[in-house]
């Protein structure tokens, strides 16, 4: 398998950690995002959204990162990423979902730099929008994961999973500027079993051989 990704995105960031949880081995392929890489004719002809993470599995080019942890999950089964009930499941899923539809999608760099060139945000004003989604996403997070008897050491029970793969990589972003994760208890202790593991840190992005200082 190749992952087309870049070491700082996240949503590449949560197919990492899927392969690595699931002992798969792939290739990367740096797409250099803030080099503008993701628009390039090549990369659109792979994947016309252009975004990362793509990930070619044979001749199939799989994108959007969930579909394709879904998939992973789907074809490499052992060991889970998703729970064995519609319950277990629907609940990790909102979870995922809560980073990955209703944070990241408007603090992505396109609609970061949309901020920025088009509308003339300065840093200060980028930054607060950055934070101020992470806050308002991670609030009702901590208050779903701290309410429920489901959350164990990981989101969902002793075992990481689907939430997991997206609460961490979020996690690294609201490092990016130095958000206080203090309000945040629960998610702060599975962000720290999670880096325990060789899967989660192995994928982090300082550890990527794209990696940039
Ligand atoms: N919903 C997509 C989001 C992918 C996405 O937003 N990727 C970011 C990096 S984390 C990207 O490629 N951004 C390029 C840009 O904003 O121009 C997924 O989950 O795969």
């Amino acid at each position: 398998m190749k992952l087309y990704g870049y070491f700082r995105s996240s949503a590449a960031f949560r197919v990492r950690i899927a392969l690595n949880l699931k002992g798969l081995s792939y290739g990367q392929v740096s797409v250099h995002l803030r080099k503008g890489q993701q628009g390039a004719p090549d990369f659109l002809k792979l994947n016309p959204l252009g975004l990362v993470p793509a990930l070619a599995d044979g001749p199939a080019l799989l994108t959007q990162s969930l579909a394709i942890v879904e998939y992973l999950d789907e074809t490499r089964p052992a060991p889970p990423v998703l729970p064995a009930t519609p319950l277990g499941r629907a609940r990790v899923r909102a979870l995922a979902q809560a980073v990955a539809c209703d944070i990241h999608p408007i603090d992505n760099l396109r609609v970061l730099n949309y901020l920025a060139r088009e509308l003339k945000a300065d840093e200060a004003a980028v930054k607060a929008w950055f934070n101020h989604w992470i806050e308002t996403g991670f609030k009702g997070i901590e208050a779903m994961l701290a309410a429920s008897p489901e959350t164990g050491r990981f989101c969902h029970g002793d075992s990481p999973g689907l939430a997991d793969i997206c609460l961490v990589p979020q996690v690294f972003n609201s490092m990016r500027y130095a958000l206080d994760l203090s309000p945040y208890p629960t998610i702060q202790r599975i962000h720290k079993a999670c880096m325990a593991l060789p899967a989660f840190d192995l994928a982090q992005p300082s550890k990527q051989p794209d990696a940039e200082s």
